[in-house]
Formats: structure tokens, C-alpha cells, sequence
């Protein structure tokens, strides 16, 4: 599919449109583009930004759309009054989605928004949006309200709803240890919480906004398209690279399962005293491919995470079959429902079934000592028979244990990164 981005170039390429092609490259997609700025910066100086001429850019538009069929826009920086009502004459009819990412300032301090133009992107860009992205900062600028808790944020997302804006996604809300977007779409609202990642980083909002748009155009609906953005950005993150002498730049990439998995297992070892949850037969944690047929197709640790006085020790590689318990459990769930590919089993306490229960996850258990004679596999057997009556996936299913057998809770997700989701909402 054809993406277009109508942005500002940035020479070290972390931002702006050089970042937002290798986004759209990551997905499979051709990207095309139109410069509204040339800025001078690096990783750790924002030095100069000019606007092209209206008329420049608008000679970029009209070759583009008058030679390909593009089926998503994304617009990044646009920098003045001029520059925003070219954007809007020469888009704004066009039925395609729009993803209006309305960046202010750069994280380096540069400004990519003026001023006086802060009304006509009011004006202009809101309401021809088909979602807008913008963060804390950004929402206080655009609906001029100041934001201090959940409630001042949907106050002012009411307001971008008054201006025209159709699906609202506000990035980054800081509560803590965990960082959430709030959705706000023309007919749900919910909120997507994920773990912090204090690592500063130049691109992010970029890759965030680009992958929406990317995945848009390849015919996925606006849900599926946000959790893959978060994904997408969460992982780049993750994987960003110190390449100059300033901050990180994001990698852009779709991180494969082993390094998705990988990052994940580093983070749980890194849990503040993740080594009370560790059981006596330690810990495995498992990624499974889309549709697992065998524990062949489930990633997992040949070793295991494995408790050393007040540490743990990841020991082993990721390998395909690498576990056979928790890779067991997860098959079994993935049976009936497909979405949950992911697993760790943490040691039985009543008191963090208590918190599971407290926290509003859905947890299940089955009984070992019900276990029939003979019988292949236990685990198999016990999520089978935990999940007999369900109609939605559990989060977490533990047993009690039996004569020699130690008591167990297995925690499941849709992939590593909502697992370590449940975990921080538990320890
Ligand atoms: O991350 C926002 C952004 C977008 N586009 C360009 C930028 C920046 C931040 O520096 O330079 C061109």
C-alpha cells in the first residue's frame, strides 16, 4: 500500500520524514512524501528550521497525488499559518484517512509549530483528521486547558470533539510506573496502559503516528491499527540506538518474537523482587507464534529463569520447544482462544491469587489431585479443565499442587508485553 507523509525532513534522521519511511518500509509499504521544513539538528542540538514556500510544497502534493493512489496520510510537522492552509487545500477533500500528528516542540527544545499558527491548526487540521495524536503538552496547547489528571484530559479531548475532531488518541499520560494512551473513538473510549520505559528517545512520536497510518493503509480497522502502533513504537523504543552523541534513535522495526520475548524476560528479571515469585522449579517464560500446532512452535527458555538468594539468573537461550510446561499451558489456552500466546508461571501464594483477584483479572484453577491415571500431560489437562465453561480467556490459572507436585500459577497474555502488563499490576 501507498502511505504519504507531509512532514519535516530531520538530517539525523531520527524524526520527520526519514524516520517515517523506514516506518512505512517496516510495514510492508511504499512511502511517499512531501517536506514542509528542513530543520538542522542532531541527537542532541536543534539548530535551525525553515518552511519551504507554499508553493513548493504544494508542487510535492500535487506530483505525488497525481501520479499514485495513496491510501493513508500522515501529516507531522507543518510549522506555520502558510504551510497549514496548503495541507488543508490540497487534502482535505481526499477520502482517505488522515493522521494528523500535531507536533509542537521537539524533544531537544526546537520549535516546529509557531505561535501564531497554533489557531489555524485549529482551524484547519482538526477537523480534517480521521484520528489526531497528540500528547500531554500538545492537548493543553491545541484545547488551551491545562492538564492535571485523567478527567482534565477528557475535558479537553471534549474540546478537540467540539472542533472537529473524530478519533482522539492522547500518548503518553505518565502515572508512574506505567504510561498510557487514552482512545477516545467516535464510539468507544478506553485507555491502554503499558509499562515505562524511562529511556529517552528521538522518534518515538513519529514511529507511533507513522505505523498508524501505515497500518490504515493496509485495510486494518482503527483498534487493530492502535495496538499495532503501540507495539510497533514500544519496540523501537526498546531497541533504539545510540548512534550519536545525544539521545537514542528509534530503530522503526517490527521486533521479531525472539527479541519481543527477549526484551520481555530482561524486564521481569529486573522486577523488584521478582525472586519471592520465583517457584522451585523456577520460571519459564514463552512466546508462541500465531496458531501453535506443537510446543515446536512456541518460543521459551532451554534454561530457566532461576532464583540466586535476591536475585534471579536468566539462564539458557530462546529456542523454539525451549519449554514444555508453560508452553503446554499456552497451546491449550491458544485451542480455545487464539489471541493469548503468551505465558510465565510465577510460585502459588494465596496472596498473590488475592491480588489477582483484587487487581479485576479473571483467574480460574483446577484441581491436581482430580487428574485421571495415566494421563500425557498434566498441564494440558489442568487448563483444559480450567477453561471447560469459559467464554473469555483467564489471565491467570493456578492448582494447589498434590503429593510431591508444587503448587503453580501460570499468567497468560496476548503477547510477552501484556503478561509483564499483569505481572507490575500484581508485585
Ligand atoms: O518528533 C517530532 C518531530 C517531527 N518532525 C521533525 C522533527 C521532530 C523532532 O525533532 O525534527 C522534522
Amino acid at each position: 500500500m501507498n502511505v504519504l507523509t507531509i512532514a519535516g525532513s530531520d538530517p539525523s534522521s531520527g524524526a520527520g520524514i526519514q524516520s517515517d519511511i523506514r516506518t512505512f518500509s517496516a510495514f510492508g509499504c511504499h512511502g511517499f512524501t512531501a517536506i514542509t521544513a528542513i530543520t538542522g539538528q542532531n541527537t542532541s542540538k536543534f539548530s535551525r528550521i525553515e518552511a519551504v514556500s507554499p508553493k513548493m510544497l504544494a508542487s510535492q502534493i500535487d506530483s505525488v497525488l497525481s501520479d499514485f493512489q495513496i491510501h493513508a496520510i500522515k501529516t507531522g510537522v507543518l510549522l506555520n499559518s502558510s504551510i497549514i492552509k496548503t495541507v488543508y487545500k490540497k487534502i482535505a477533500k481526499l477520502p482517505v484517512p488522515i493522521i494528523v500528528d500535531p507536533v509542537i516542540k521537539s524533544t531537544t527544545g526546537g520549535r516546529l509549530l509557531e505561535k501564531s499558527a497554533i489557531g489555524d491548526f485549529g482551524q484547519y487540521m482538526i477537523p480534517i483528521s480521521t484520528v489526531i495524536t497528540p500528547n500531554i503538552y500538545e492537548l493543553e496547547t491545541l484545547s488551551g486547558k491545562k492538564i492535571k489528571n485523567k478527567t482534565d484530559i477528557t475535558l479537553a479531548v471534549d474540546k478537540l470533539i467540539t472542533s472537529g475532531a473524530k478519533n482522539v488518541i492522547v500518548t503518553g499520560f505518565d502515572q508512574g510506573n506505567k504510561i498510557s494512551d487514552m482512545v477516545y473513538l467516535k464510539n468507544k473510549r478506553f485507555t491502554i496502559s503499558g509499562r515505562k520505559i524511562t529511556l529517552q528517545n528521538h522518534g518515538s512520536g513519529c514511529n507511533y503516528s507513522a505505523a498508524l497510518a501505515a497500518s490504515l493503509a493496509n485495510g486494518n480497522t482503527i483498534s487493530e491499527s492502535i495496538k499495532t502502533a503501540k507495539k510497533f513504537a514500544y519496540e523501537s523504543i526498546k531497541n533504539s540506538q545510540k548512534l550519536g552523541l545525544g539521545l537514542p534513535i528509534t530503530k522503526n522495526r517490527l521486533a521479531k518474537n525472539e527479541i519481543i520475548l527477549k526484551n520481555a524476560i530482561e524486564e521481569f528479571a529486573a522486577e523488584n523482587k521478582i525472586w519471592k515469585h520465583i517457584p522451585q522449579c523456577q520460571t519459564n517464560f514463552v512466546y508462541s507464534k500465531p496458531k501453535p500446532k506443537t510446543t515446536k512452535d512456541i518460543l521459551g527458555l532451554d534454561g530457566r529463569i532461576v532464583q540466586a538468594g535476591n536475585k534471579v539468573i536468566v539462564a539458557g537461550e530462546i529456542s523454539h520447544g525451549g519449554s514444555k510446561h508453560v508452553a503446554s499451558a499456552v497451546l491449550e489456552m491458544n485451542k480455545k482462544f487464539p489471541s493469548i500466546r503468551s505465558g510465565v508461571n510465577i510460585k502459588y501464594d494465596e496472596k498473590t491469587i488475592a491480588k489477582i483477584k483484587k487487581k479485576g483479572l479473571k483467574v480460574s484453577y483446577y484441581n491436581r489431585r482430580q487428574e485421571p491415571k495415566g494421563n500425557d500431560s498434566s498441564v494440558s489437562w489442568g487448563i483444559k479443565t480450567a477453561i471447560r465453561n469459559a467464554k473469555s480467556p483467564y489471565d491467570a490459572i493456578f492448582h494447589k499442587g498434590d503429593f510431591g507436585k508444587e503448587p503453580m500459577i501460570i499468567l497468560f497474555g496476548t503477547d510477552p508485553q501484556d503478561v509483564m502488563r499483569k505481572i507490575s499490576l500484581i508485585l
